[in-house]
Order: structure tokens, then C-alpha cells, then sequence
């Protein structure tokens, strides 16, 4: 058996099968079924999972958040601490930067994501700016490092999960340190007891079982910095590390699934399809529908946001024009003027990866399948 490896990010891709390993992290990092694409809040147990290594076991009585380095006050703060702070809460749209990786050729080994790595839940807990105000950074701090109680190794190092933020970016309003996840403590998975995160970015800055802050004055270059995480396209390059969502939307699967295939059978009556559509840089202003594989697009009802980074639902009614097969795709727009390409952009890591979706379809008479999502 040929062994695989990755050891630098993204530095190893495949044309072929998938993998056992990467079946092996498919299993663990589950996505949220797309039909949970209905709700405005994803249910518990639906939002999808990224966790590089295992998830730790915290206790509670023992954990406590440290703020210190470049700060003349340093700070620790356990969880009592930290809920008796005037609490934020609010819905935020969640997407990891491999989302759509598979859909590359070839494609990057690592988590093969298709589409659904994307949630939205309702955070609550701390804002990080006034914390670190009370923490008084120094004048020479440049980069603030979050750091997670997960260790692992990747790409031959080994680490414990961290990313950094510039201070201007550590200082934006938006950011939390969060200690609830749908009004319910942190799940284990999602990083309890406490994590950040970062709206409007990719998951990966949104640093789970978070247990230190440290504001440093040499710019941060831990692995997750550094060398994951980076838009390259020959292992040799830096690369432009990834921060902003790009633009995408999803479709709430229609009709009734074929069980091994997924692919979607409809009636013939017009019905009603719809999804959700989102951007790290600001509201999405239009989606527009194709039934023909992209050649021809429709526009369709945008929904507003309920909060600037949560995700926004759009709606069409589509009449087949007749049995026989269609490939439906969406297809957004942001206020920034982004718009989501027809075919991926390739890239050695497999990162936003925003190509429409393309749904295959059959309509077919009398098939009890058109009601409404
Ligand atoms: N400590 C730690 N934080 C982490 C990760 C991790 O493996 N360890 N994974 C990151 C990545 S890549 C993503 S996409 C999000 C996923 O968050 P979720 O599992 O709550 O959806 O967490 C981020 N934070
Ligand atoms: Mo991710």
C-alpha cells in the first residue's frame, strides 16, 4: 500500500479515489446536511465540525483564561468571571476555508469537503476589545496569539492549535470570546469551554478550547500562521494567508433524494426552491437561479440578514419545463460586488473554493415530491 503523507500544507494532492485517510477525517469532521439549510439557526448537532487533532477533555473547576505578554496588566479570568461580564449574543454564519476542496482536480489531502461545511449558531459571551483594553496593551504589541488546549502534529510540527490576529483586527467590535453556542454551554466538539470568533472570516481564525491570549511584539508565526491556511499555488510560494469569506450560496436540496446518489427527483408542478446565501465582505445584494447548468439565470428573493454576519435566505418558484433532467444552480452576489464563479479557481490547499453549486435533477410525472421546503 502506498503510504500518504502531507506534511506541508496542501503539498500533496490526488486525482483519484478518495482515500482511507481522508474518509478517516470525513467521519470526524462531520458537515450540516443541507436540508438544515432551512433554519436561520442551525439545530444542535447540525453545524458542521473541523478539529485538526483531538478534541480535550476540560475541566471546568480547573480551566481558566490567561491574557498576558505585551500588557501591563495581565489578566486571568475563569468562567464565573467571564459570565458576570455584560454578555453579548448573536447569530453568526461559520464556514471553513476548505469548504469545496473536493471539487478540485486534483485536489488538496485533507478534509474533503463538497459543500456543507457551514453553519450558523447563536454565540454568546464576551467582547474580546474590551478585555484586551483591560489588559492595557503595550505600545510594541503587533499581533495578539490565540491559543488552544488541542495539540497535534501537522506537517511535522508539533503544536498546540494557534492563530493570531493583527491588534486592529483583534480590536474590531464584532469579535467575541464565546461560552454558549444555540443559549447551551459550549459542546465539547465546538470548543468548550470557551473559543473565539472571528464573523465574516474563515473558521480557521475562530480558535476553539481557547485557554491563553498573549499580545507579542514580533509578528506571529506559528504553523497555523505561517504555512496552513494560505491561497498558493506551488508549494515553493508564501502565499496570501486567507482571511474574509468569499461569497457563496447553497440550495436547499429539492424534491425527494435518490439514497446512494442524492440525486433529486421533482414533479412536474412548479415549486418552490430555495437556500441561503452569505459573504465576509458585507450583505449579499442578489442571487440569481439557473436551470441549465449556468447558461441562462433568473433572479430570486433576497432575504435580509437578521444580523451583519449571518446568512440570508433566498427564494424562487421554478416550473419545470417538462420531465426529463435540469442541473439547478445559484448563484450570489455581494454588496462589494463579488459574485460567485461558475467553475473553481484551482489552488494547492483547496481554499474558498466558491464555484456554484450544481445540482442535478430529474423531473418526472406523478412523483410526490414537490411540497414546499
Ligand atoms: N483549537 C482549535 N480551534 C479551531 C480548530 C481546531 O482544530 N482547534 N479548527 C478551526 C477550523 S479549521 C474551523 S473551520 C473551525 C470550525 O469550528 P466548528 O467545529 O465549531 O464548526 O474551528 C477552528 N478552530
Ligand atoms: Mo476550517
Amino acid at each position: 500500500m502506498t503510504e500518504l503523507r502531507n506534511d506541508v500544507p496542501g503539498g500533496t494532492t490526488a486525482s483519484e479515489d478518495i482515500t482511507r485517510e481522508e474518509l478517516q477525517l470525513a467521519t470526524r469532521n462531520h458537515g450540516m446536511p443541507l436540508e438544515a439549510l432551512r433554519y436561520d439557526v442551525t439545530p444542535p448537532g447540525l453545524h458542521y465540525l473541523l478539529i485538526h487533532y483531538d478534541i480535550p477533555l476540560v475541566d471546568p473547576e480547573r480551566w481558566s483564561l490567561t491574557i498576558s505578554g505585551r500588557v501591563r496588566r495581565p489578566l486571568k479570568l475563569t468562567l464565573p468571571d467571564l459570565r458576570q461580564r455584560p454578555a453579548v449574543t448573536m447569530p453568526i454564519t461559520l464556514e471553513c476555508a476548505g469548504n469545496g476542496r473536493a471539487r478540485l482536480h486534483p485536489r488538496a489531502l485533507s478534509q474533503p469537503w463538497l459543500y456543507e461545511a457551514v453553519g450558523t449558531a447563536e454565540w454568546t459571551g464576551v467582547g474580546l476589545a474590551a478585555l484586551l483594553d483591560e489588559a492595557e496593551l503595550e505600545d510594541d504589541a503587533i499581533d495578539v496569539v490565540f491559543t488552544g488546549l488541542d495539540r497535534g502534529v501537522e506537517g511535522g510540527v508539533e503544536q498546540a492549535y494557534e492563530r493570531s490576529l493583527s491588534i486592529a483586527d483583534a480590536r474590531r467590535p464584532e469579535i467575541v470570546l464565546a461560552y454558549a453556542m444555540n443559549g447551551q454551554p459550549l459542546p465539547p466538539q465546538h470548543g468548550y469551554p470557551l473559543r473565539l470568533l472571528v464573523p465574516g472570516w474563515y473558521g480557521m481564525a475562530s480558535v476553539k478550547w481557547l485557554v491563553r491570549i498573549t499580545a507579542v511584539s514580533q509578528p506571529f508565526n506559528g504553523y497555523q500562521q505561517a504555512r496552513a491556511y494560505r491561497l498558493r499555488h506551488g508549494p515553493d510560494e508564501p502565499g496570501e494567508p486567507l482571511t474574509r469569506i468569499a461569497v457563496r450560496s447553497l440550495m436547499l436540496p429539492p424534491g425527494l433524494p435518490d439514497f446512494f446518489s442524492r440525486r433529486r427527483l421533482l414533479g412536474t408542478e412548479p415549486c418552490v426552491l430555495s437556500g441561503r446565501a452569505w459573504s465576509g465582505h458585507g450583505r449579499i445584494v442578489a442571487v440569481e437561479l439557473s436551470a441549465d447548468g449556468g447558461r441562462s439565470w433568473v433572479p430570486t428573493q433576497v432575504e435580509d440578514a437578521v444580523a451583519s454576519n449571518a446568512w440570508q435566505r433566498w427564494t424562487c418558484i421554478w416550473e419545470p419545463p417538462g420531465p426529463g433532467s435540469y442541473e439547478l444552480c445559484s448563484r450570489a452576489t455581494d454588496v462589494a460586488g463579488h459574485t460567485q464563479p461558475l467553475e473553481p479557481s484551482w489552488n494547492l490547499g483547496g481554499y474558498a473554493v466558491n464555484a456554484v453549486q450544481r445540482v442535478p435533477v430529474t423531473v418526472a410525472p406523478r412523483t410526490v415530491a414537490n411540497s414546499l421546503p
